[in-house]
């Protein structure tokens, strides 16, 4: 046993790490951060039912600049959304890339990469929106730097890695169906394209959300009793409408063709 987990890392070139969540690859990275300073040395998030703010971490030289922050937990409910803030050591930039393991299967697949930067930069501020589907459990996030990556987990030549732990709620006791005819939304057309019109059957002041099934918000906004959206600019796919006032929340799901 001792040997197969010595001669694992070497055959794949990726180190796996056992955190309590499952196990997860991350990355090999040549260069320590001190070295190669193009470290995380900041998450925060903000706007969550409980956040967390780790801040000041600079590097982590040891097993590949990756750490685990398991007490550093962030706890949503599924289609809502919170602010989180990534910021690199000031004084150089890199790629960010977050991650969530939504279906708690302990591995970052393509559809569960909040972001990417575009390009180099030296901290990033995103909106993370939990998926109608996502998993209810404590789940993995990763935050990582590197000067270029295609996932969570390929080698690279410097930057770091961290994990921290998410909490999916779920707000939608009953079906969504029963929350919509009780409170009078209206989406139509659904399916739609060009003009989404949204309306409720009261004047009360609601932030609207819609993201994709992967969670990305797509449209953030107010509304007072009704909104017409260009979704124009949607790819084809299901999305979910959100609306959320200080005494309700009514979902929807549409379809975008
Ligand atoms: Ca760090
Ligand atoms: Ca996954």
């Amino acid at each position: 046993m001792k040997k197969l987990l010595l001669i694992f890392p070497l055959l794949f070139f990726t180190v796996f790490q056992l955190n309590g969540q499952g196990v997860f690859c991350h990355p090999t990275i040549a260069a320590d951060c001190v070295t190669q300073p193009n470290y995380i040395d900041s998450v925060v998030t903000s706007g969550a039912v409980q956040n967390f703010s780790n801040a000041g971490t600079n590097c982590n030289t040891q097993d590949n600049n990756y750490a685990f922050y398991k007490n550093f937990l962030v706890a949503e409910y599924r289609l809502d959304s919170f602010d989180l803030r990534v910021a690199l050591n000031k004084n150089t930039i890199s790629k960010i890339g977050v991650w969530v393991d939504w279906n708690k299967d302990s591995i970052f697949s393509v559809s569960e990469n909040i972001y990417t930067s575009a390009s180099y930069e030296t901290g990033v501020t995103i909106r993370v929106g939990v998926p109608a589907t996502a998993n209810l459990d404590t789940l993995i996030m990763r935050v990582r730097t590197a000067p270029a990556f295609t996932g969570s987990c390929d080698a690279s030549s410097t930057g770091e890695t961290e994990d921290y732990r998410f909490l999916v709620l779920n707000d939608m006791p009953g079906s969504i169906k029963e929350s919509i005819v009780k409170a009078g939304l209206s989406v139509f057309p659904n399916p739609a394209r060009g003009k989404l019109t949204i309306s409720v059957n009261n004047s009360k002041d609601y932030l609207l959300h819609i993201t994709d099934v992967s969670g990305r918000l797509v449209f953030d906004g107010n509304m007072n009793n009704n909104i017409e959206i260009d979704v124009s600019d949607f790819k084809p796919g299901n999305y979910f409408i959100r609306l959320k006032s200080e005494d309700d929340v009514l979902i929807e799901k549409i379809i975008i063709n």
